[in-house]
C-alpha cells in the first residue's frame, strides 16, 4: 500500500493520541476519587476508530458502543464537551444527562454511545436507509464488539443492509473478549468476518494494531459504500490493555503473557517508529502533538470542574415527551 499523504498520516497520528491521552486522563480522575462516572477504556484500541473515521466527514454517520471515547473523538466531537460529559456538568456533550455511555453529537453525524450491546446496529443500519434515500453520497458506520457479534440484531442488520445495498460499514473491533468471555467460547467463527458470507456481502479483516491496515481496508469499504454497492463487514483484531470497566476488573481471565503480546505492538509506537524510518513526520513533530494532547486533556478538565450542574429545571427538557410545566 501506498502511504496516505503527509496531512493523512498527521491526523491518524493526532488522532490516537488524543483518544489515549483522553481515556488516560478519564482513568486518573477516576483512580483519584474524582466524583465523576467510571466507563469503559478503549487504550490498545485507538488505532480502530482513528483508521476508520479518516475516511468520513461530519455528514457521514457512527453509531457507537459502550466503550466510545475514541469513536467519539475520531468523529470530531468536542473533547472538553466530552470531559464536562463524565463530569455530569451542563456544558457536557449531552448536558451531563448522559455520562460516558450516552455522548452524543448529532451534528458531528455521531449518533451516540450506547450502552446496550448489539443496540447500535440497527442504528447506523436505519441511518444507512436515511443516507440511500437522500442520495447524497453520505455512509454509516456502526462500530460493535466480537460479544454484540453473537446478537440477533447483527444479523438482522447485515441482512437488511445487504438485501437493500444500504451505504453501511459494519466495524467489528475483535478484542478478544466480552466482559470475562472468551471469544472461542461463545463464538463458532475464529474470524468475525466469516459471517459476511452469509448475507453475500465483503467481509474484511484489518489488523486492529496497525492504523494504516485499518484505513486502508476501511477506505476499500467506505468507497463501495459511496458508490453504492453496499454494505461491508470490517473486522478489526484488536486488544484492550485494561479490565472490562474502570476501576473494577482485575482482568484474572487472561494471561499477562497474552497481554504483554498485544502491547509490544502498540498502535501508537509502531506508527512512530515507522513515521521516523519513512520520513513520514519528524521526532518534533510527535512530540508536538503528544504535548498538544496532554495540555487539551488539562484544559478539558479545569473546564469541566468550572463548569454548573444541569438546573433542577433540566431534569424536565429533552425528554421525549413534552410535560405540562413541573415544578421541581
Ligand atoms: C444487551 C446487553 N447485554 C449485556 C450487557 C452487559 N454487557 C456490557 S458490555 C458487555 C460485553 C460486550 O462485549 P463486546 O461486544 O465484545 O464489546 P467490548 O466490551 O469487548 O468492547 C456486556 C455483556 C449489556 N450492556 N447489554
Ligand atoms: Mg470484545
Amino acid at each position: 500500500m501506498t502511504a496516505p499523504d503527509r496531512a493523512t498520516l498527521r491526523w491518524l497520528f493526532r488522532t490516537m493520541v488524543t483518544i489515549r491521552a483522553f481515556e488516560e486522563k478519564h482513568m486518573q480522575e477516576v483512580n483519584a476519587g474524582k466524583p465523576i462516572g467510571g466507563g469503559h477504556s478503549s487504550i490498545g484500541e485507538e488505532a480502530v476508530p482513528t483508521g476508520v473515521c479518516a475516511h468520513l466527514t461530519e455528514r457521514d454517520f457512527v453509531a457507537s458502543t459502550h466503550r466510545g471515547h475514541g469513536h467519539c473523538i475520531a468523529k470530531g466531537v468536542d473533547v472538553k464537551g466530552m470531559m464536562a460529559e463524565l463530569y455530569g456538568r451542563a456544558t457536557g456533550a449531552c448536558r451531563g444527562k448522559g455520562g460516558s455511555m450516552h455522548i452524543a453529537d448529532v451534528s458531528k453525524g455521531m449518533l451516540g454511545a450506547n450502552g446496550v450491546v448489539g443496540s447500535n446496529l440497527p442504528l447506523a443500519t436505519g441511518a444507512g436507509l436515511t443516507a440511500k434515500l437522500r442520495g447524497q453520497g453520505q455512509v454509516s458506520v456502526s462500530f460493535f464488539g466480537d460479544g454484540a457479534s453473537n446478537q440477533g440484531t447483527f444479523h438482522e442488520s447485515l441482512n437488511l443492509a445487504a438485501i437493500w445495498k444500504l451505504p453501511v460499514i459494519y466495524v467489528c473491533e475483535n478484542n478478544l473478549y466480552a466482559e470475562s468471555t472468551p471469544v472461542e467460547y461463545s463464538t463458532a467463527v475464529r474470524d468475525i468476518a466469516r459471517r459476511a458470507v452469509a448475507y453475500d456481502i465483503p467481509g474484511l479483516i484489518a489488523d486492529g494494531m496497525d492504523v494504516l491496515d485499518v484505513y486502508e481496508k476501511a477506505g476499500q469499504a467506505v468507497e463501495r459504500a459511496r458508490r453504492g454497492e453496499g454494505p461491508t463487514l470490517l473486522e478489526c483484531k484488536t486488544y484492550r490493555y485494561f479490565g472490562h470497566f474502570l476501576a473494577d476488573d482485575p482482568h484474572r481471565y487472561r494471561t499477562k503473557e497474552e497481554e504483554e503480546s498485544y502491547r509490544a505492538r502498540d498502535a501508537i509506537a509502531s506508527f512512530k517508529k515507522r513515521a521516523l524510518a519513512s520520513e513520514w513526520l519528524t521526532q518534533a513533530e510527535m512530540e508536538a502533538e503528544e504535548q498538544r494532547a496532554q495540555a487539551l486533556m488539562d484544559e478539558a478538565v479545569r473546564f469541566a470542574e468550572d463548569s454548573p450542574p444541569p438546573s433542577l429545571d433540566d431534569l424536565v427538557t429533552d425528554v421525549y415527551v413534552s410535560y405540562p410545566r413541573i415544578k421541581v
